[in-house]
């Protein structure tokens, strides 16, 4: 069945056609008392012929290698940031990601990932994906080949059969260490400790001007099974509008998803802050409607258009990696609580 603007306006879709949509919390659908209208982005020509690519944690900056040399002559934003986190996936030694991320209380590795094409404004994504090592190339399949955005577990699976993805186990040994410790201390499911986190986020620019996201992750350690968090919620864990930038989430999702994070920092810089005010309002979002939200970790990076960049984080320790096309360097974010 094809929906009409009409139908849309009928069952309550209308908003779609002003521009703007309203995020629970993000205070963005309606502006309020005169807020500023959109200028800063309108001003930055298309393609600015730079190549960024910004991304989460140290591993970030292998990623961003692969990232940037698919960014080398023309490549495009969204074979760079799927290529890029693909290394992180792929890499046993991230913890929550991929092969050898911390299973869920069950001891199964639950995978969650998404892609986002600026130019397109499209996405895809799977959730409780299991047994797939690059969950990311199977969003992006999500994305191109189906006429949907979000598939899960058996039938994200089932779908990336069909697609040819290899299966195999993703638990590894010394992940399966971890889970069995766990058993003996039944310590609840958290993220607050650097070494907790790893789930990549990433946000590339291409020298046309083109933009995507990407972030995968095996989400928080000992979570529920069938818990998905904030990574492959467009608009929560990322989310880019090729008009304004991009930006990519890393923490505890569930503060995440109710402040639709992502969404909010793209909004922000709509409305004229540059990257690391657009972050530092959305980490401010999430203390001012859950103050206990200080005892954790959110971290938020963005890009803009023009390839400006910036990062912030509620606690201290959240590094990111920043590739300008000539150097790729770890850095620290600003934080707002010691
Ligand atoms: C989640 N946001 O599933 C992810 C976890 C994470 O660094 O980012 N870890 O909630």
């Amino acid at each position: 069945m094809t929906i009409t603007r009409r139908d849309a306006v009928a069952i309550g879709l209308g908003g779609i056609a002003g521009g703007v949509i309203g995020c629970a919390g993000s205070g963005i659908g309606a502006p309020e008392g005169g807020e500023p209208a959109p200028t800063a982005p309108a001003e930055i020509p298309r393609a600015t012929g730079k190549r960024v690519v910004i991304s989460t944690w140290s591993h970030g900056v292998a990623a961003n290698e692969a990232a940037m040399a698919a960014l080398a002559g023309e490549g495009k934003a969204l074979d760079a940031v799927e290529a890029g986190v693909r290394v992180s996936e792929s890499d046993p030694e991230c913890r929550s990601v991929g092969l050898g991320g911390l299973p869920n209380a069950a001891g199964v590795v639950q995978l969650d990932a998404a892609i986002m094409d600026g130019p397109s404004a499209r996405g895809g994504s799977v959730a409780s994906l299991e047994g797939i090592e690059n969950p990311i190339s199977v969003a992006r399949k999500v994305m191109e080949l189906t006429p949907h955005v979000l598939l899960v577990g058996p039938g994200a699976r089932e779908f990336a059969r069909a697609q040819g993805f290899p299966e195999r186990e993703l638990l590894t040994d010394a992940a399966r260490e971890r889970w069995e410790q766990w058993q003996q201390e039944q310590e609840a499911p958290k993220l607050v400790t650097p070494d907790d986190h790893d789930t990549i986020a990433m946000c590339a620019l291409d020298a046309a001007g083109r933009q995507a996201v990407a972030c995968t992750t095996s989400g928080l350690a000992w979570k529920l099974p069938g818990r998905v968090g904030d990574s492959p919620i467009l608009g929560a864990g990322s989310f880019v509008d090729d008009d304004v930038g991009a930006a990519g989430a890393t923490g505890v999702g569930e503060e995440v998803l109710q402040t639709c994070g992502t969404f909010l920092v793209v909004e922000n810089m709509r409305r004229g802050m540059s990257p690391i005010e657009a972050c530092a309002d959305a980490v401010d979002r999430i203390l001012r409607k859950h103050p206990d939200a200080a005892k954790i970790q959110v971290a938020y990076i963005a890009l803009r258009r023009d390839g400006e960049v910036g990062a912030f984080a509620i606690r201290p320790g959240f590094q990111y990696a920043l590739h300008d096309g000539t150097t790729n360097q770890l850095l620290d974010a600003a934080h707002r609580v010691d």
